[in-house]
């Protein structure tokens, strides 16, 4: 298999529409090349811009939830309401032409790397062939070992505590492993170099992510006895899925998955955690990353926080929810190609003042291009999902619940939004423990905040402090006594 790794640093010339701009061959070397140029970008438009109106902030943002506020600065994602995410202004569907995927494997509905998303996020440019098989090499290296204090730490959690707690606290008991913390508290640190050591921390999180998800799941389903291998010749994705125990080889294959599924498996992994990895900055789990790395954090402490604002129901959490609600719909539904009871269902929800989970966003206005990358994903295997009751249902639900919520007339955006099939085809594979899959969802987002912090410390972004505003002070501008 080494040599096999080896050949993805040598083989097949990657297909781009663009030159690639960063030519260095790791990362690190690749954003030394790039950072005096855009520091340059950002200090000119301090310099000669800083007075430019962004827009009028209304009494109606301030108290709710900052709506259509923009006052943060995000590098590599934004979110238009209309077309979706975008990647360094990359749709998900020319991220799924452009980026690189492992080219030992042959399917031909394979998956790219998420591992070629982190190079694209964290520099602007797709990464060759080379650059993709450099950083997953580098990832799968550095992740092989978790610190022993975390290892021990996570193998003594009660193993009915709360996933995303387990998560929250395995990486915030990392920060022990800081560089970053490590140098600051020193007194060794000149502010210029904040971000190598940031970058540092950030990579080894990143990559400390599918022994951590592993090491939950072991704790949910076999009280924390592995169940499966990790493989520094592989992939990130091939990695967390062993470690699931969902793979033929490297693992207890728990779901007795065939060789067929257990490969579709890994390219779920890898598709859900290559679009999952970032949807602008002011995103609960983003920004709090962003919020708390502001005050020079360091990476560890930044995204556990982060992560707790993912475990949010209205938030990251809303995945499980979903899938809940399929589940329940099903049974109380004589067939889930029944209209009408569909829509009866619905309704009946709706009048007891729940949310439909799944559906709506804070910003997009159109179905979410995730979700329809994930739809397709099933729609690519009829044969293996054409059984699956839920699957059907999530299908079905994306043409009625739209018109549902459209006729009840509160929801901004009608349509579905990732969470709607995510966790349901998880489940089909069998990773049935609800509570777990936004541990899934905070090994993915880690690449976006992650990306962020590196370059909030590469142009030295100040300590984020709005000013707030109290009720007084609110009576006063709307003129009320
Ligand atoms: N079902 C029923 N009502 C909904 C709804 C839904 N799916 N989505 C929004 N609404 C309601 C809101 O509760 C709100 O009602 P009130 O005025 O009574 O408070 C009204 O419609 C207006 O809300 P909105 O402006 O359209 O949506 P928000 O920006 O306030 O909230 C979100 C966005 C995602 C929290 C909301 O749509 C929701 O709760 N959806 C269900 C949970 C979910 O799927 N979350 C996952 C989000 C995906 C992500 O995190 O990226």
């Amino acid at each position: 298999m080494i040599s096999a790794l080896r050949s993805l640093t040598t083989k097949r010339t990657f297909h781009t529409t663009r030159c690639v701009a960063s030519s260095g061959p790791d990362l690190r070397s690749a954003l030394k090349e790039l950072i005096p140029a855009r520091k340059q970008e950002l200090l000119e438009i301090k310099k000669n811009h800083s007075d430019v109106k962004v827009g009028d902030i209304t009494v109606g943002s301030v108290i709710g939830g900052m709506r259509g506020n923009s006052s943060m600065f995000w590098q590599s994602t934004s979110l238009d309401p209309e077309e979706g995410i975008r990647f360094q202004g990359k749709t998900i569907q020319e991220c799924q032409a452009l980026l690189p995927s492992d080219p030992e494997e042959h399917d031909a509905k394979k998956s790219f790397l998420p591992e070629s998303m982190l190079w694209l996020l964290m520099t602007g440019d797709i990464p060759s062939e080379t650059q993709a098989a450099n950083l997953t090499r580098e990832l799968a290296s550095r992740g092989r070992t978790i610190p022993k204090n975390t290892n021990k730490l996570m193998e003594n959690l009660p193993r009915d505590m709360h996933p995303m707690t387990q998560l929250a606290i395995g990486l915030a008991s990392m920060n022990q492993s800081s560089q970053f913390a490590k140098r600051y508290e020193q007194g060794a640190l000149s502010k210029t170099d904040y971000w190598e050591y940031t970058l540092d921390d950030a990579l080894n999180l990143i990559a400390a992510l599918p022994a951590l998800s592993g090491k939950i799941y072991s704790n949910i389903v076999n009280d924390g006895k592995p169940l499966g291998e990790f493989r520094e010749d592989r992939d990130w994705s091939y990695n967390i899925s062993s470690l699931l125990g969902m793979t033929t080889k490297d693992s207890c294959n728990r779901q007795n998955l065939s060789e067929e599924q257990a490969n579709d498996f890994v390219n779920l992994m890898r598709l859900y955690t290559g679009i999952h990895v970032d949807h602008e900055g002011g995103n609960v789990s983003a920004h709090t990353t962003h919020l708390v790395g502001s005050a020079l954090g360091d990476p560890f402490l930044s995204y556990s926080s982060g992560i707790m604002g993912l475990a949010g129901p209205l938030h990251g959490l809303a995945a499980q929810e979903v899938v809940r609600f399929l589940i329940e719909m099903n049974s109380e539904i004589s067939s889930e190609t029944s209209t009408d009871e569909i829509e009866k269902y619905l309704w009946k929800l709706l009048d007891s003042k729940r949310v439909v989970p799944g559906y709506g966003h804070a910003v997009l206005r159109k179905p979410d291009p995730r979700f329809t990358a994930m739809l397709e994903f099933a729609e690519a295997r009829p044969q293996e999902f054409e059984k699956d009751k839920n699957v059907k249902l999530m299908q079905i639900l994306s043409k009625i619940a739209p018109e549902v919520l459209k006729k009840h007339g509160k929801t901004k955006n009608p349509y579905p939004n990732v969470d709607s099939a995510s966790g349901i085809l998880f489940y089909h594979y069998g990773i049935q423990e609800m509570l777990f899959f936004t541990v899934i969802f905070g090994c993915s987002r880690s690449m976006g905040p992650m990306t962020q912090l590196v370059w909030d410390r590469i142009f030295g972004l100040p300590i984020e402090r709005p000013k707030s505003l109290d009720m007084n002070a609110l009576k006063s501008l709307c003129h009320m006594s």
